[in-house]
């Protein structure tokens, strides 16, 4: 696969420092958020990433090359363009093989940050089981892909348009740790709360990190889950968000959404029935998830030393 990647100057150049890196996926920029506030939050996480020390690498397919760290003109395309395909760990082949445009879901982005030996990648919420899912089996590719490649994923935890209890029980078979960034609960995404508890609350990035290290040091593949909420000004209402959440979920159900379909749909609705406020919470959410990704990208980077 190493012939199909192309680096960004700023992610070749912090390499070559030695800089610490952290990988961004597309899909939300592509179908998780509508343009222009795509492009400004992706610039805006970008910036946020670079303040904290590290080096942003924004990741997708475009022209069937896969791309570490965008420009500033791909970017604004990538947020435009129609016709990018969601590109989950399936996608990736054919969008390769014929020259397309891709937008990296988490699972996706997870291999090719491990491609390009990132460890540390930030996004708003991961995918997983969803309601329902002992009929349709619907199974989100991320949580498979937390069990297999050796990334850790920064996140606002689950959406409760998913199960998150069979969430937790599917990366509990799978050995995949969930961590709570400053917090005993599993965050649900927009709300600082679930009525889960994370696996380990970590305090700090240096214990984070050392988790990472120690994990993979052994031997032990896959990733982990490092779920910091959102922040408390910005979070939405637990019941709004619990009745809104059903509504949307109940007209997928009468249109008979299923697939790859089933998750952009369901964070349009809840955007369109909350009026915007679920993106405004959306956008701090990964704002914040970039800070705690940044520093602890820099806190992972500078324990390579110790060990080696
Ligand atoms: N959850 C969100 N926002 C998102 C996604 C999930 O709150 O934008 C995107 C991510 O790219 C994730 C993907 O990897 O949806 C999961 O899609 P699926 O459920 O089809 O696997
Ligand atoms: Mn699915």
């Amino acid at each position: 696969m190493e012939s199909f990647i192309e680096y960004s100057e700023e992610v070749l150049e912090g390499k070559k420092n030695g800089k610490a890196i952290v990988a961004l996926e597309s899909t939300i920029i592509s179908h998780g958020m509508p343009y222009p506030q795509n492009v400004q939050t992706a610039r805006e996480v970008e910036d946020i990433i670079r303040a904290g020390g590290a080096v942003p690498a924004t990741i997708a397919i475009l022209n069937g090359k896969i791309k570490i760290g965008l420009s500033q003109e791909e970017l604004e395309y990538l947020g435009q363009a129609s016709g990018v395909i969601k590109a989950s760990r399936r996608d990736l082949p054919y969008i390769l093989s014929s020259g397309k445009d891709g937008a990296t879901t988490v699972a996706a982005t997870m291999i090719l940050a491990e491609l390009a030996d990132i460890a540390v990648f930030v996004t708003g919420g991961i995918g997983g089981v969803h309601r329902g899912a002992e009929k349709t089996m619907d199974i989100s590719a991320d949580l498979e892909e937390l069990s297999r490649t050796n990334v850790a994923v920064v996140c606002a935890g689950a959406k409760s348009i998913l199960d998150i209890g069979l969430t937790l029980e599917y990366l509990e078979t799978k050995g995949v740790p969930v961590l709570g960034y400053q917090t005993d609960s599993l965050p649900a995404f927009y709300t600082r709360k679930s009525p889960y508890q994370v696996n380990y609350r970590m305090d700090t990035c240096e214990e984070t990190a050392s988790l990472l290290r120690t994990k993979w040091e052994l031997g032990l593949s896959g990733g982990v889950v490092v779920a910091n909420p959102i922040p408390e000004q910005d979070a939405l209402e637990e019941n709004e968000m619990n009745s809104i959440i059903e509504s949307a979920l109940q007209e997928a159900e009468e249109k008979n959404i299923t697939g790859k379909e089933a998750t952009p749909f369901l964070l349009g609705k809840v955007k369109e029935l909350t009026e915007g406020r679920s993106l405004a919470a959306n956008i701090a959410l990964v704002k914040n998830n970039a800070r705690v990704g940044a520093k602890l990208a820099v806190e992972y980077e500078s324990m390579k030393t110790t060990y080696v």
